[in-house]
């Protein structure tokens, strides 16, 4: 069975979701102790299985584990190898001119992308279950009333934002920093992209400043680092990557996963997880709003989705707001 490599391991305890260490600290020494415990979703789109595993860590304790496989996209450069590497193929069916087959591709041509979190707490477990969604209306008093009480007991350790802002992990991921504490941020291949091929290109914008939760903190006086990461996110996507601004989707979520700011750079032609109309907002329509209205973001209803088993839909539910 494959080996998993722990990354470095790190020590002080994350915040809120009970999760353990900076780092990953109990980071399993292989997948061979991997036991499937359910099957949380699976898309045969996105070639893609979501899984609910227990894994033992190194001190050989079963614990909670996510674990997210998905078959890569082929690579133009490589695809003869497939072909002249005479790999095996089963005949499904034919008739006429048309026939499909099974082909079985040597091991280095049949990767799958392997994302582990581990240990994983119920929240990441409940994260990536599929589940029935409800479209929720939050005004800026549901924001301050009901939302900004509960993500503050609730939400994701942002540890991992921590770690990569003070380069104690993926330092040698960074594609660009502006180092300056108010206005700068560290732009990074997010852990969604293997940067094999620039067809579903997905970096994100983490900023320095550690205040801004997300887009309901947005004002007036955050247009230079909305600027920043815009202008210098893209000509620095451009010089590496030979992306054109007018090919990269820049937005934000809302609501996000983790509440520490930061932007999404992707392909504009790749249909990127979380680019719906109830959730993505593209970066340039949040500085032109903002230059309308200063505290437009805290105004305005924003329109997002939430899942059946989410305890903040329940919370909306008990101020009967849907
Ligand atoms: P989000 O909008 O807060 O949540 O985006 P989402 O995950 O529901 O979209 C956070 C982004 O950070 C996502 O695109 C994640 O794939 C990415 N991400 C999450 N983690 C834990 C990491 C990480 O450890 N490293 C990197 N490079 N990206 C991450």
């Amino acid at each position: 069975m494959a080996e998993l490599h722990a990354p470095e391991s790190c020590k002080r305890k994350r915040e809120s979701d009970g999760a353990p260490g900076e780092g990953g600290e109990a980071q399993p020494a292989s997948l061979s102790s991997f036991k499937l415990q359910t099957v949380l979703r699976e898309s045969a789109r996105d070639k893609t299985i979501f899984m609910h595993a227990k894994l033992k860590d190194k001190e050989g304790d079963e614990k909670d584990a996510v674990v997210i496989l998905e078959k890569t996209p082929f690579h133009a450069d490589g695809i003869s190898d497939i072909l002249s590497d005479d790999p095996k193929l089963k005949l499904q069916m034919s008739n006429d001119v048309y026939s499909t087959y099974s082909l079985y591709p040597p091991p280095q041509l049949s990767e799958i992308k392997t994302t582990l979190i581990f240990p994983a707490t119920e929240k990441h477990i409940q994260k990536y279950r599929r589940q029935e969604v409800h479209l929720i209306h939050e005004s800026g008093e549901d924001y301050r009333s009901i939302t900004l009480p509960f993500l503050e007991s609730q939400s994701f350790s942002v540890q991992w934002v921590y770690n990569i802002l003070e380069k104690r992990a993926e330092a040698d991921r960074i594609v660009h920093e502006n180092p300056d504490p108010a206005n700068g941020f560290i732009l990074l291949p997010d852990f969604k992209w293997d940067q094999k091929q620039v067809d579903d290109l997905y970096l994100i914008a983490l900023c320095h400043i550690r205040t801004i939760k997300s887009l309901r903190d947005l004002s007036s006086e955050h247009l230079p680092l909305l600027n920043n990461i815009l202008s210098e996110g893209q000509s620095v996507i451009q010089k590496q990557y030979g992306v054109n601004k007018s090919q990269l989707r820049v937005y934000l979520h809302y609501q996000p996963s983790y509440y520490h700011l930061h932007v999404h750079f992707t392909a504009l032609g790749y249909d990127a997880p979380g680019t719906s109309v109830e959730r993505a907002h593209l970066l340039s329509d949040v500085i032109q709003n903002l230059g309308l209205d200063p505290q437009y973001y805290q105004r305005r209803t924003l329109t997002y989705a939430l899942r059946e088993d989410e305890p903040l839909l329940q919370k909306f539910r008990e101020a009967g707001k849907c």
